[in-house]
C-alpha cells in the first residue's frame, strides 16, 4: 500500500479518486430497450464548464458541498447556476472557437422535477451517446460510469431520485488514450460531450426489458426479457400481437425469459418493399402491466459460398461509406440530416450504407428500416488498439453488445462489423475472434464481418480472422496510396476467397472544384479516374458481393493539413457542405444503375 502522509489532502494531491466512480459501471447488461416507450426529454439548456483538471470528480463537486475535518463548510470553487448555458445534445467543439480543439473533461449540470405516476415506478436516465467516459451523478450520489462514445447506456435512478427537485451532474471525459476504443490515433475528428439525446424513462416495477424478434426460415422467433424489481416470485402473463399477420399469442415466462416460434409467411422486407409490421408485447405481472410497441421488418440475410442472399435472392450491395461528421453539428445529427444522407445514396442508385467507424445515431437504423436501406454497422476496433489489454477487450465487447442490443430488431442492419484495418497478429486474432463469437451469441440472424487489409507481399486476400467471419471486408486504395493500379486485378485474380468479399473502402482525395489531369493529385479528375478504373475491375471479378467507396461526404480530420485538405479528409464524393457533388459521384451513379 502506498504511504498516505498525515497532511494528505484529497482533491489537491493526486489520489486514486477515480476508483470510487468506476465501482458502478453502466454496461450492456443493464440496457433497457426503450423503442416505442414514452420518454421525457432532458435535451435543452444545460450549464457547462470545460473542467480541464477533472476537478469536479477530484473534489467531488457532485456532493454539492464540502466539509473540513471538523465538519465546517469549505468555500466552493463552483456555483452551478453561474456556469455558461449550452444546448444539449451538441458536440462541444463546435459551440465556440475556444472549445474547437478541447479534448478534456466537460462538466454538465441541470435540474429537473419528478413525481412518480404509479406505485413502485422505476425511473431510468438514458443517454444515447456521450464521448467518451461519462460519470453521472444525481443529488449528490453516483449513478454510474460508462465507457464508449457511441453506444447507449442507462442508469436506474429510482433509489436516488427526489420527489420534486433534482440536480443532475455529468462529467464527460473526451480524452484519447491508447487503451480506449478507438485509441488515440484515428482518421476522424474526436468530438466530445453529450452529443446525442438524453431522456428520463418511467417503467413499472415489473417491465419488459428487451425483445428480439426476427424471421427464422419460415417462423417468427421472439425472445423477450422481463425485469422484476419487486421481491418475490414473478407471476407473469405475456402476449405478443402482430395484427398484420393475425398473430396474437401468449408466451410463457420462465425465470424472466419468454421464447416463442410462430410459423408465419410475412411479406418480406427488402429495399424494394420495406414492409414493417406493428409488434406489441403486453405484460401483466404481479398486478402491474407494461406494453411496448415496435415496427419490425422480416427478412433473411445469408452468405453461401462467395455470395450474399437477401430473402433467398442473390444481391450485390450497392453502397457507400459515411461518417457522422457534420460541418456545423459535428457528431450530433438530426432526422433531417439522416434522411438527406439516404436521399443522396438513392440518387447514386445505391441501397446500402457502411456506417463507419462507430455506431451511428439510433435513428439511423429506424429510418433505414422505413426507407429500405441496408446497413453495415461497426464498432471502433480501429487500427492498432490495445489488443493485449483485458480492459480494452471488455470495453470492445461491451460496445459491441450495446450496439447489437440496440439494433437487432432493425431489418435494415445486415452486417455487424467487428473492426477496421487491424494487423494480423496473434493478440488481434484472439481479441477479434472472441468478438465474432459474441456477435453470433447475441444475434445469430445477421452476418459478421470486418474491414481487413490485403497481404501486400503476397498481393492476396489472406487474414487469419477470415475463418471467423461470414463476409470478408477489404479496404484497398490502388490508384491512391498505392499508385500501381495493375495490382488490383492481379490481387483479385491471385486471391481465391471461400467467402463473399465486399470492398468496403477504395477511393482518393479531391478538393471540390480543383481541376487538372487524371494524374494530378487532389483533383476531381484524378478521383474520377480512380473510380472509373476501380469499377471497371470490379465488374470482372466474380466474387465481389458489394462495394462501399470511401466516402459519401468529406469529413473533418486533424491529421490532414495540406492546402487541399485544410483539416478535412477530401475523399468524399460530395463536399463537406453535403451539397456539392464531385464528378466521381456520377461514376458511381452510372455503375449502380
Ligand atoms: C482507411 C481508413 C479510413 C480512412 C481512409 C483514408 O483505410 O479505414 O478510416 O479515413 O483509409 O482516407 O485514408
Amino acid at each position: 500500500m502506498k504511504e498516505k502522509p498525515e497532511n494528505f489532502t484529497p482533491g489537491i494531491h493526486n489520489s486514486d479518486y477515480e476508483n470510487e466512480y468506476l465501482q458502478s459501471r453502466l454496461t450492456a447488461s443493464q440496457l433497457v430497450n426503450i423503442t416505442g416507450r414514452r420518454t421525457e426529454s432532458l435535451n435543452g439548456k444545460w450549464r457547462f464548464a470545460a473542467d480541464l483538471y477533472d476537478t469536479c470528480r477530484r473534489q467531488g463537486w457532485f456532493r454539492q458541498g464540502r466539509l473540513n475535518a471538523e465538519g465546517r463548510e469549505l468555500p466552493l470553487d463552483f456555483d452551478w447556476e453561474s456556469l455558461e448555458q449550452i444546448t444539449v445534445p451538441s458536440s462541444w467543439n463546435l459551440l465556440k472557437p475556444e472549445l474547437y480543439y478541447f479534448e478534456g473533461f466537460g462538466v454538465y449540470t441541470r435540474t429537473f422535477r419528478y413525481f412518480a405516476q404509479e406505485e413502485g415506478e422505476r425511473l431510468l436516465l438514458r443517454f444515447e451517446g456521450a464521448a467518451y467516459r461519462t460519470t453521472v451523478f444525481l443529488n449528490g450520489k453516483i449513478a454510474g460510469t460508462h465507457d464508449g462514445a457511441s453506444t447507449p447506456f442507462n442508469a436506474d435512478i429510482t433509489d436516488i431520485v427526489n420527489r420534486g427537485d433534482n440536480r443532475i451532474v455529468v462529467s464527460v471525459d473526451a480524452r484519447r488514450s491508447p487503451l480506449r476504443l478507438p485509441m488515440e490515433n484515428t482518421d476522424w475528428f474526436n468530438y466530445g460531450g453529450i452529443y446525442r439525446d438524453i431522456y428520463l424513462v418511467r417503467l413499472p416495477p415489473v417491465y419488459i426489458k428487451d425483445w428480439f424478434v426476427r424471421l427464422d426460415s419460415s417462423a417468427i422467433s421472439a425472445d423477450v426479457y422481463i425485469e422484476n424489481t419487486k421481491d418475490g416470485q414473478l407471476n407473469a402473463n405475456l402476449r405478443m400481437e402482430i395484427p398484420g399477420l393475425n398473430i396474437c399469442n401468449d408466451i410463457p415466462v420462465i425465470n424472466g425469459k419468454a421464447k416463442i416460434k410462430i410459423p408465419a409467411s410475412p411479406q418480406l422486407w427488402s429495399p424494394e418493399n420495406p414492409k414493417l409490421y406493428d409488434v406489441t408485447f403486453t405484460l401483466d405481472a404481479n398486478a402491474h402491466s407494461d406494453t411496448v410497441n415496435d415496427r419490425i421488418g422480416f427478412r433473411i440475410i445469408e452468405a453461401k459460398g462467395q455470395e450474399i442472399f437477401l430473402n433467398g435472392k442473390k444481391i450485390f450491395l450497392k453502397g457507400v461509406c459515411v461518417h457522422e461528421d457534420h460541418i456545423t453539428l459535428g457528431k450530433t445529427t438530426t432526422e433531417k440530416i439522416i434522411r438527406k444522407t439516404i436521399r443522396d445514396l438513392k440518387e447514386m442508385n445505391g441501397m446500402y450504407l457502411r456506417l463507419a467507424h462507430y455506431p451511428h445515431d439510433p435513428r439511423f437504423a429506424r429510418i433505414a428500416d422505413e426507407e429500405g436501406v441496408l446497413l453495415w454497422e461497426e464498432i471502433p476496433v480501429y487500427w492498432a488498439i490495445a489488443f493485449d489489454n483485458p480492459d480494452t477487450y471488455n470495453d470492445a465487447e461491451n460496445q459491441l453488445a450495446e450496439l447489437i442490443l440496440r439494433d437487432r430488431n432493425r431489418a435494415s442492419v445486415i452486417i455487424w462489423s467487428i473492426g477496421n484495418e487491424n494487423a494480423d497478429t496473434d493478440s488481434r486474432l484472439s481479441f477479434m475472434s472472441r468478438l465474432a463469437e459474441k456477435a453470433k451469441a447475441l444475434d445469430e440472424s445477421r452476418l459478421v464481418s470486418a474491414a481487413c487489409l490485403i497481404k501486400h507481399e503476397k498481393l492476396k486476400i489472406e487474414d487469419r480472422l477470415i475463418d471467423h467471419l461470414d463476409v470478408i471486408g477489404i479496404n484497398e486504395y490502388y490508384g491512391w496510396y498505392d499508385p500501381d493500379f495493375d495490382k488490383l486485378p492481379k490481387m483479385l485474380e491471385i486471391s481465391n476467397p471461400e467467402k463473399p468479399v465486399v470492398i468496403c473502402e477504395f477511393g482518393g482525395d479531391a478538393r471540390l472544384g480543383h481541376r487538372g489531369t487524371a494524374e494530378e493529385l487532389w483533383t476531381e479528375d484524378k478521383q474520377k479516374h480512380i473510380y472509373e478504373k476501380q469499377v471497371e475491375t470490379f465488374k470482372k471479378c466474380p466474387y465481389i458481393a458489394g462495394i462501399t467507396p470511401w466516402i459519401l461526404y468529406d469529413f473533418r480530420c486533424p491529421r490532414r493539413f495540406n492546402r487541399y485538405q485544410e483539416g478535412f479528409n477530401r475523399k468524399g464524393l460530395i463536399d463537406a457542405d453535403r451539397k456539392s457533388k464531385k464528378p466521381a459521384f456520377y461514376v458511381m451513379q452510372e455503375f449502380y444503375s
